[in-house]
């Protein structure tokens, strides 16, 4: 899967933006390489990354998994009821056939980046039936365009929270968005029959953040029993991994992982970053120091040595994000210094990127 130096070399120069174009060197080792078959290395990508010949060749380097970053989301691809652009998305899911890459399908049903349509009946709300019919009718036509090219399915994302910020649940922790308010908590079955109705093949996810959240582990547990009780298919729990230098604990996540594995559940690790702050929301830093940088490296061994260690469980481990430059760290929660990813913001490896290597390949 690694590009060889003579596909490096055979890049048009003038297509390498100038600033970054040294770190394509050949000898960068790869990431995919490395963390071999059995749990593979990948990162979320967007569509203009793939469209530069540079960027796209240091993608096909590091990563035998990719996600989309936003391309895949409602919001992008829906126009209307029945009306789609997958321009954007296809682009990016032939960029992973023609490269040998995985490709995780994200999201269909999320709180954020829906299609703002499918809630809306002339001037009012949508009736609970009307809504399900469009959200399978959504389900059906976009799995179904991607049928066979996209290998695992977030499903629903982000039903379950902690109660941060003083936001609603129901009793069962579920938030309180737009699918649970008008459809009630079946919108999570709903949704995974239609995934599986759409593609037999494709592995199901139910993904989210803080998922070692003792709590949400729970609840989330709880659901998963609820649908399979039902003979509903859900393969597996996508762990975000949005995490910082002192957060989260990694025995949690350890003791999550062992809790979704023993209810044979696959799992993923979905959009990994560590931010150099302390906890994720902090925003005091405004640089970059070696010793941050070598603890945030410190971290990234002892999470990929983890998540290596339990890879009969875990499947793949993706970072959200390319580089330094593209995270979404970087204006959340609010405009900041960050710095949470394995290359830096002209694409160079950071200690970060060494410890991953390093620690992947101690585990092979
Ligand atoms: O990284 C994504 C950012 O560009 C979008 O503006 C944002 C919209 O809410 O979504 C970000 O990705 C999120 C992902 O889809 C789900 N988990 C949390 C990610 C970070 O917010």
């Amino acid at each position: 899967m690694s590009l060889t130096r003579r596909q490096f070399t055979a890049l048009p120069l003038g297509l390498a933006l100038p600033a970054i174009d040294s770190a394509f060197a050949a000898e960068t080792p790869s990431l995919a390489q490395a963390f071999g078959q059995r749990m593979r290395f990948g990162m979320a990508v967007r569509p203009d990354q793939i469209r530069d010949t540079a960027l796209a060749a240091f993608i096909a380097h590091q990563c035998s998994i990719l996600v989309a970053e936003n391309a895949m989301k409602p919001a992008s691809l829906s126009r209307g009821e029945g009306q789609y652009d997958f321009r954007d998305a296809d682009l990016i899911v032939d960029f992973a056939a023609k490269n040998g890459m995985l490709m995780r399908g994200h999201t269909l049903v999320w709180h954020q980046q829906a299609a703002p349509w499918m809630f809306k009946d002339g001037a009012g709300e949508v009736s609970r039936e009307k809504l399900i019919a469009r959200m399978e009718r959504y389900i059906a036509d976009v799995v179904g365009h991607f049928r066979g090219r996209v290998y695992s399915w977030d499903v629903v994302n982000e039903a379950f929270q902690n109660g941060e910020g003083g936001a609603k649940t129901d009793e069962a922790g579920m938030r309180l968005s737009e699918w649970r308010r008008i459809i009630g908590p079946e919108f999570i079955e709903i949704a995974f029959r239609a995934a599986a109705k759409a593609d037999p093949d494709a592995l199901l996810f139910y993904n989210d953040y803080e998922s070692q959240n003792p709590q949400k582990v729970e609840a989330v547990r709880k659901m998963v029993r609820g649908l399979r009780a039902k003979g509903v298919r859900i393969d597996g729990i996508g762990h975000q991994m949005h995490c910082a230098r002192k957060w989260p604990r990694v025995d949690d996540v350890a003791a999550a992982i062992e809790a979704f594995g023993a209810d044979g559940l696959k799992q993923h690790v979905t959009e990994l970053d560590i931010g150099l702050n302390d906890m994720p929301t902090d925003t005091k830093l405004t640089a970059a120091t070696d010793e941050l940088l070598q603890d945030q490296a410190r971290r990234y061994a002892e999470l990929t040595t983890l998540f290596m260690s339990k890879r009969d469980k875990l499947g793949a481990m993706l970072t959200w994000g390319i580089g330094d430059a593209y995270s979404w760290y970087l204006s959340w929660p609010r405009k900041r210094f960050e710095a949470p990813l394995l290359f830096d913001t002209r694409l160079q490896p950071k200690p970060a990127f060494h410890a991953v290597l390093e620690a992947a390949r101690a585990a092979t």
